[in-house]
């Protein structure tokens, strides 16, 4: 049995997690997902990166989006747009069901990881998707602009503004939701998702305790690296490394994950970082294909990650 708990954003997670429950037991995986980016929009409450991981896991997201539910359509939004109500961010109809159940349950006082529970059960799905905190948290965009709500500045402005820096709204009280403190003091193996180092990984880890159990877990921790080549796979990391003074490059990230990681993944096109990785970060670098381009390359990536942290650790 290895236990395997991994920090995650929304699609490069989505996408990692799904070859991690091909190469070992779903019922032995973790996934700790960031609610920074989760929203109110008309009245209801939007849990972007929990509904990404739970519809890609159960094989219904949208292909094209890497978000959504597949076969959706936006008669709701257009009805909705037509009344004068808020369509900038793209709410299908199906994807809805999840929003009402989601919103009734918390309006019942019901918590955000019991709720994830019983709909990824509903869908069939044996690993855990567990939400990092029950408790508001927010990340906020500072800007020219001033300071932007996530989705105000990652979908309605389409992430065009320079990022000065970002705050987690609610990080200070936020305590870990029931099984995230477990999940990663148990595991064999921690994964940082090649997600946004800023927008997803940040949040979860400013949440009380967080970061503090991820930094003393650092020798069963692996870190993926989301950015290939001085680019973002998708999204704006390379942008916000940019506007924030890092490197833009693998090298700016694994600086960032130092502290945290052992193991450090890099794109098989980064290979001639490795030795400037290794010797100024102190992380070993296994260096392999991490673009996730069908099932086979997803599973490839996970085996070899956990292979990596299980043989440093
Ligand atoms: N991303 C967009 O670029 N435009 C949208 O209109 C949009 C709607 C949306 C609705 C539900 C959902 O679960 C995700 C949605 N996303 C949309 C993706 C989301 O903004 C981002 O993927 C994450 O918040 C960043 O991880």
């Amino acid at each position: 049995m290895t236990r395997v708990a991994v920090l995650a954003g929304g699609v490069g997670a989505a996408r990692f997690l799904d070859g991690l429950v091909r190469v070992v037991p779903p019922s032995d995986v973790t996934a700790i997902v960031n609610v920074g980016d989760d929203m109110e929009w008309a009245g209801l409450h939007i849990s972007p990166d929990l509904d990404t991981i739970t519809y890609t896991l159960s094989d219904l997201v949208n292909p094209e989006t890497g978000w959504g539910l597949r076969g959706e359509s936006r008669r709701t939004l257009d009805r909705l747009s037509e009344l004068g109500g808020p369509d900038w961010f793209m709410i299908g109809d199906l994807d809805l069901a999840t929003h009402l159940y989601r919103t009734h349950r918390l309006s019942a006082g019901d918590t955000l990881s019991d709720i994830t529970r019983d709909l990824t059960a509903r869908l069939g799905l044996e690993c855990v998707i567990t939400p990092v905190t029950d408790d508001r948290l927010r990340t906020v965009v500072c800007a020219d602009a001033g300071e932007l709500a996530f989705q105000d500045y990652f979908v309605r402005r389409r992430a065009s503004d320079a990022v000065h820096s970002l705050r987690f709204d609610g990080a200070e009280s936020a305590q870990p939701a029931p099984f995230v403190r477990d999940a990663l003091a148990s595991a064999d193996a921690i994964v940082i998702a090649p997600s946004n180092p800023f927008l997803s990984i940040d949040p979860l880890l400013s949440v009380s305790g967080v970061r503090e159990l991820v930094r003393s877990s650092k020798h069963k921790v692996a870190a993926v690296s989301p950015i290939i080549g001085g680019q973002a796979v998708k999204g704006p990391a390379a942008d916000i490394l940019q506007s924030l003074g890092h490197d833009v490059s693998a090298l700016g990230v694994a600086r960032i994950y130092a502290e945290l990681a052992n193991v450090f993944i890099l794109d098989q096109e980064d290979a001639s970082l490795a030795p400037a990785i290794e010797t100024e970060t102190g992380m070993r670098v296994v260096v392999m294909p991490t673009l996730m381009i069908d099932v086979d390359a997803k599973m490839a990536l996970a085996s070899g990650t956990l292979k990596a942290v299980l043989d440093a650790a």
